[in-house]
């Protein structure tokens, strides 16, 4: 292994060790190739890595087609969280992923219809968050990509009918989750090794509440899953269903947002910005400008201060809603 290759290069080559499916292989072995400085020392690892290349771009040539849209469907993410929808055919997921961010998805009685993914922004107060409607999650051809659509998402809304019997449902959501490698994580739960690879935050969703015996199944739902998960009622009948969804979403991503003052100035309330709950005045500092966190003195704040314009010093943790005057 040649001495002097870049950080980066190590960084892709560990995303290359923990790929799974072969696109995300192959995009990590291009990477590698991309990164690598010309010379004679990497002669020879250029020439091993574009041979594994070679032949993982044969492999994927011999791969039903369904599989192989996977490299075709990466999604850009946008907005203050990406969540994937997730569920068993006929769930309802592409309903309510039309229902929540207004982009028409092609919904019907008989099972995966959806094929592909489709993005979508829904709107949260003034945040808007990207949705991912996904195929069924029992469709296997499509197991290699969905996985990475997975991972990606900063949330799952793990969907459920409620017009039939809804634990046997989630169960088996959790099953073909776990053969992508893909756990639910709960709360308090220290994500550990293992057979894991990626422990995604979760809100259960009960569908179609408006149908009958929905109640009941919902009571089931949250008695089994509650003390895990956020457990919501949906139905795409029922506005106000969806309206309290927004903010469910906007709890389990467990962000904030904070809204920034020049001195002198009014905050610009229409344009938070959006970081983790646990961020502190000089991670908000940091995200207006990188300089910023280095040259930061102090800052004063408005809404969690014991009073308005309070000065805190740099390691405050501001909450939702809060405004924040940076002095340098
Ligand atoms: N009553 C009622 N029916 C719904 C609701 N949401 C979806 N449905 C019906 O459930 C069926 C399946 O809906 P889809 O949104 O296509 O389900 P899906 O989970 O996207 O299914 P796949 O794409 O096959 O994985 C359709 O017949 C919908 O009309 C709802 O809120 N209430
Ligand atoms: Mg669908």
């Amino acid at each position: 292994m040649p001495a002097n290759l870049p950080p980066q290069y190590h960084e892709a080559e560990k995303a290359f060790r923990q790929a799974r499916a072969i696109p995300e292989k192959i995009e990590a072995l291009e990477n590698m190739l991309a990164i690598m400085p010309h010379h004679k020392g990497t002669d020879h690892l250029r020439a091993e890595l574009r041979t594994r290349l070679a032949k993982l771009r044969e492999e994927e040539e011999r791969r039903p087609s369904i599989a192989r849209r996977g490299a075709q469907f990466r999604i850009v993410r946008e907005g203050a969280g990406q969540i994937a929808l997730v569920g068993q055919a006929n769930a309802g997921k592409s309903e309510l992923f039309a229902s929540l961010t207004g982009v028409p998805a092609k919904v019907a009685d008989y099972p995966f219809t959806t094929q592909s993914p489709s993005p979508g922004m829904m709107r949260f107060e003034n945040v808007q968050f990207q949705l991912v409607d996904l195929p069924a999650v029992d469709f296997r051809e499509a197991h290699s990509w969905l996985y990475s659509s997975l991972r990606d998402a900063d949330l799952l809304l793990v969907v459920v009918d409620l017009s039939q019997e809804p634990l046997s449902q989630a169960r088996r959501v959790e099953e073909e989750l776990a053969t992508m490698r893909v756990r639910l994580h709960v709360a308090g739960d220290a994500p550990s090794a293992g057979d894991f690879q990626a422990w995604k935050k979760a809100i259960i969703v009960g569908s179609k509440s408006d149908v009958a015996g929905a109640a009941d199944n919902f009571q089931s739902l949250r008695t089994a899953y509650g003390p895990r998960f956020p457990v919501a009622a949906v139905s795409a009948l029922d506005d106000g269903s969806l309206a309290s969804l927004g903010k469910t979403i906007f709890q389990a991503l467990e962000i904030k947002r904070i809204y920034c003052k020049e001195p002198g100035r009014q905050p610009d309330l229409d344009q938070p910005s959006v970081l983790r709950k646990d961020a502190t005045v000089e991670d908000f500092a940091e995200s207006i400008h990188k300089d910023l966190r280095q040259k930061l003195k102090y800052a004063l704040v408005w809404g969690s201060g014991r009073f308005a314009g309070q000065q805190v010093n740099r390691s405050y943790v501001p909450l939702d809603g809060d405004i924040v005057e940076l002095r340098t």
